[in-house]
């Protein structure tokens, strides 16, 4: 069964082929001819992952899904949050990002944050959401290439490792997208 992912970004894509993509197949915007940057102004993780999923099911009619992800710092409010793509620049650059985050934190002894994904479904009009969340703390050098945006400054509780120096395996086994993608699979093999 094909199913969309409204997703530009190919780690993600990665990530969750990991997961779902023994039962469905993964098909992206681009592969539709669907080019043009699909907007995320919404205020929640929530808002944007809908927004995502219905523009392409408008789009294209099949079954769709998106992913919205932010890293939530308890000492900042919870920011970077729905802006985590964007925090530093509009040129969603992740080592200035990561720069921006280690600033912002300078001084504060209190590095707790999270990883929060919201996964949203659309059959038929119908929209389905599945979270994920993952706990840990930041800190000050990056370590590890592996994985993406602020994996490198992200320590999961628990773990003398950040996500940058897992590898693709055991960062899904843990992450917050991981338990989204697993929950949208369970989900959907119910409907087979
Ligand atoms: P889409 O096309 O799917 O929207 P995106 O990269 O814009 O891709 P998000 O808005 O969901 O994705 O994510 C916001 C940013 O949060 C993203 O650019 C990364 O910098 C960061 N991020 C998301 N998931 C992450 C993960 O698993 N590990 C580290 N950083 C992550």
């Amino acid at each position: 069964m094909d199913i969309i992912f409204a997703t530009s970004n190919l780690h993600k894509l990665n990530e969750a082929k990991a997961i779902i993509g023994d039962l469905f197949s993964l098909i992206t915007p681009r592969e539709l001819g669907i080019y043009e940057d699909i907007p995320e102004d919404e205020d929640t993780l929530q808002e944007n992952a809908i927004f995502k999923a219905r523009y392409l099911w408008e789009r294209c009619g099949k079954v769709c899904f998106a992913d919205d992800t932010g890293l939530e710092v308890d000492a900042l409010g919870g920011a970077p949050g729905v802006r985590s793509a964007r925090y530093a620049s509009d040129e969603c650059d992740s080592r200035r990002n990561m720069q921006k985050l280690i600033k912002e934190l300078n001084g504060i002894s209190n590095r707790k944050a999270r990883f929060r994904t919201i996964v949203a479904l659309v059959i038929d009009d119908k929209v389905s959401l599945f979270e994920g969340q993952l706990k840990g703390s930041i800190i000050n050098s990056p370590s590890g290439s592996e994985g993406f945006g602020y994996d490198p400054i992200f320590l999961p509780e628990g773990y003398t490792k950040t996500l940058a120096e897992l590898t693709s395996h055991e960062k899904n086994l843990i992450s917050h997208r991981g338990i989204a993608m697993r929950k949208l699979s369970d989900f959907l093999k119910s409907m087979l």
